[in-house]
């Protein structure tokens, strides 16, 4: 299925029409980005019939104005309750049945009360993530470009790291390059874990300083356009133990034939399986204390998921993450992880960057 921006809102009014719903209110500002093209929106309401508008607080309202495609846009005077102005659209376009993405528990105990059941509410955010998942052309391109900043920033991490360098040194270098290189922000807090920080899988990045022949876990994600990335390399300062290595091999391993299952039409959890079994067969299947991936995009993490649990199929246009890991607590932990698009017949890596623990 080929989607058009513009026919974004069109494609989901014809999906959620076909659920028995008449009217769908966004309230993740993702969500409404996906649809409309705009930042910092709080409400976005989409009749099955009819013009969509879109609900922005002042302090975005200039913003969301220039930028917004396909909706009316409205204010939310100081003072005013959102909920009332949904509530007058669900009459004015006489909806039964309101789906809706996510909502604070207060938005929707304080909308269920002003409906006064006239309409249904139904929760029905997996809707959008069906949309969502499939990334289209344009998407790919901002994501293709989002993994070229970070794999720079990756690059950087291989030049500058050095025993003797504090964690927090390392992620401004990394950081420095990406922002060169074009990146918008930052996709998460860079992660920066060294010697037995290294073993904590969102080890973030603190003001110690890496000792010579440490584990440093460099986990980084640069956004473009408000596409994401997310890498991840493990590499020591100075020369590696061979009990370091042999652990490097076997995440090394895990993460390539995991790479090499993934394409359209494959068990999300059977990515997942493949990757916890080279880890189990060498004996570290009780150290792989996560799933094996997840989707990103808009977000750094959205579906599918690639977990033992996951009931997700791969489908073509997917782009996810193959990150497995093995964390020792006291002597570190290794994790290799590359964002990668879903194809028919494979997959492609979007993040490039060496697999040693050292440059040279
Ligand atoms: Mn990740």
């Amino acid at each position: 299925m080929v989607k058009a921006l513009k026919n974004r809102i069109d494609i989901f009014k014809e999906i959620f029409s076909k659920e028995g719903i008449d009217g769908f209110l966004i309230a993740s500002e993702r969500n409404i980005f996906y649809f409309t093209e705009a930042s910092g929106a709080n409400f976005l309401f989409i009749p099955a019939k009819g013009d969509c508008k879109v609900y922005v607080y002042g302090v975005n309202y200039d913003a969301v104005k220039v930028e917004a495609k396909n909706c009316q846009i409205e204010l939310i005077e100081r003072g005013e309750k959102p909920e009332k102005k949904i509530v007058q659209q669900v009459e004015k376009h006489k909806i039964k049945v309101l789906g809706f993405d996510s909502l604070l528990a207060q938005t929707f105990i304080t909308l269920k009360r002003a409906l006064r059941g006239k309409a249904k509410l139904k929760p029905k955010n997996e809707l959008v993530w069906n949309l969502r998942k499939i990334k289209d052309d344009k998407e790919l391109s901002l994501m293709r470009k989002a993994a070229e900043i970070t794999s720079e920033g990756m690059k950087t991490a291989y030049e500058v790291l050095k025993a003797g360098m504090r964690e927090y040194e390392v992620a401004a270098e990394i950081e420095y390059a990406m922002r060169k290189a074009g990146s918008w922000s930052l996709a998460f807090d860079t992660i920066v874990a060294s010697g037995p920080r290294s073993a904590y899988p969102h080890g973030w990045c603190t003001d110690r300083k890496i000792r010579k022949g440490e584990l440093v876990v460099v986990d980084i994600g640069a956004v473009y356009q408000n596409y994401r990335a997310d890498m991840t390399r493990t590499l020591v300062a100075g020369k590696p133990t061979e009990k370091q290595l042999k652990i490097f091999n076997v995440v090394r391993e895990a993460q390539e034939k995991a790479f090499r299952k993934v394409r359209a039409g494959r068990k999300a959890r059977t990515v997942d399986r493949v990757a916890r079994k080279v880890i189990e067969d060498a004996g570290f299947g009780e150290y792989f204390v996560h799933g094996t991936g997840h989707g990103i995009g808009l977000e750094t993490h959205e579906p599918p998921t690639l977990n033992s649990q996951s009931k997700d199929k791969l489908e073509a246009r997917n782009v996810v993450t193959v990150e497995p890991g093995i964390y020792i607590t006291g002597f570190g932990g290794i994790r290799i992880e590359d964002t990668v698009l879903v194809m028919e017949k494979g997959a492609e890596r979007l993040t490039k960057g060496p697999y040693t623990l050292t440059l040279g």
